[in-house]
């Protein structure tokens, strides 16, 4: 996939999809390092947090961006809780995909 992320000229934004139970591991945060390293923009989505309880999301999150911020990253990238299950997180990820839409064609000139 690393020629449709490098070639797709329609790209905005990618999602990389975390199960939240999960903690960091080296193959997705590597695929983010390429990521920013071919300035592709993306986000993350954790996915599955029905599967927690409030704290344990918290606790999941905030660790996750920590092996971030802590290694090669300056600040988090934007992220999104959500629940397939549940639709956590469904209105306020297609608002961020509406905003970025209409970002990219408002710059298009
Ligand atoms: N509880 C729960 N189950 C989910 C959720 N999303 C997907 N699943 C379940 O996970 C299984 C795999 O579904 P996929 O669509 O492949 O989802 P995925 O995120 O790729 O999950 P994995 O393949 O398990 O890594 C199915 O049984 C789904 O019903 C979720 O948000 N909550
Ligand atoms: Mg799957």
């Amino acid at each position: 996939i690393t020629e449709y992320f490098l070639k797709r000229r329609q790209l905005i934004s990618a999602f990389v999809l975390i199960d939240i139970r999960h903690d960091p591991q080296p193959i997705d945060l590597q695929f983010m390092e390429w990521l920013g390293e071919n300035s592709i923009p993306f986000g993350i989505i954790f996915t599955k947090a029905d599967k927690l309880k409030p704290n344990a999301i918290n606790r999941q999150v905030e660790g996750y961006l920590k092996t971030m911020t802590d290694g090669a990253w300056e600040e988090a990238p934007v992220h999104f809780v959500t629940s397939s299950l549940k639709a956590t997180g469904r209105d306020e990820i297609l608002e961020y995909i509406g905003q970025i839409n209409s970002d990219f064609f408002s710059h298009q000139g």
